[in-house]
């Protein structure tokens, strides 16, 4: 059990169906730290960064132009086994056979229009974070709830540290 950062991109299907307030809040819900967020259109440079693993696959024309169509919201969120934590939440890609309960699962009837990008490894989480946000943007504070969420066993552990 460590505690990670893991990025989230709220994408544009969550942004124009207007579910993003709902989407964030399974996540502030779970007891994630929101310690990052913003708003942004991103552009084809860091799409083609972000999904480089995808270059070659029939969809990935598709992806670009819905990905860039209009802004996102992006965010940070921290917590013990947070990159985990936010896939289970988020439910599988092809989101008509998510789980109900998952956001996909509950929200979603398409492969391509997901709702939800997050990251899935802490390695990736590490790398995706850097490239969308600057140290400067992610937040240093307590969380009032802290010792409500966690047990006693569970807190006081330093960020990476088991
Ligand atoms: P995920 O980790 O669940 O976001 O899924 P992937 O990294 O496999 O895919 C990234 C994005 O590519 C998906 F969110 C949507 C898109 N995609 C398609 O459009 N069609 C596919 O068959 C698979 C992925």
């Amino acid at each position: 059990m460590t505690t990670e950062r893991t990025l989230v991109i709220l994408k544009p299907d969550a942004v124009n169906r207007e579910l993003a307030g709902k989407i964030i809040s399974r996540f502030e819900e779970k007891g994630l730290k929101i310690i990052a967020m913003k708003m942004e259109h991103l552009k084809p440079y860091v799409l083609s960064e972000h999904y480089a693993h995808h270059k070659d696959k029939p969809f990935y024309q598709e992806l670009m132009k819905y990905m860039s169509s209009i802004p996102c919201v992006l965010m940070v969120l921290e917590g013990k086994d947070s990159v985990k934590v936010v896939r289970k939440l988020t439910g599988i890609t092809a989101s008509r056979d998510a789980e109900p309960g998952t956001i996909r699962g509950d929200f979603s009837m398409s492969t391509q229009m997901n709702l939800v990008h997050a990251s899935d490894s802490i390695e990736t989480a590490k790398k995706e974070i850097a490239r969308f946000f600057k140290d400067a943007e992610l937040m240093k504070y307590e969380k009032m709830n802290f010792e409500w969420v966690y047990g006693s066993d569970e807190r006081g552990l330093k960020l990476g540290k088991k």
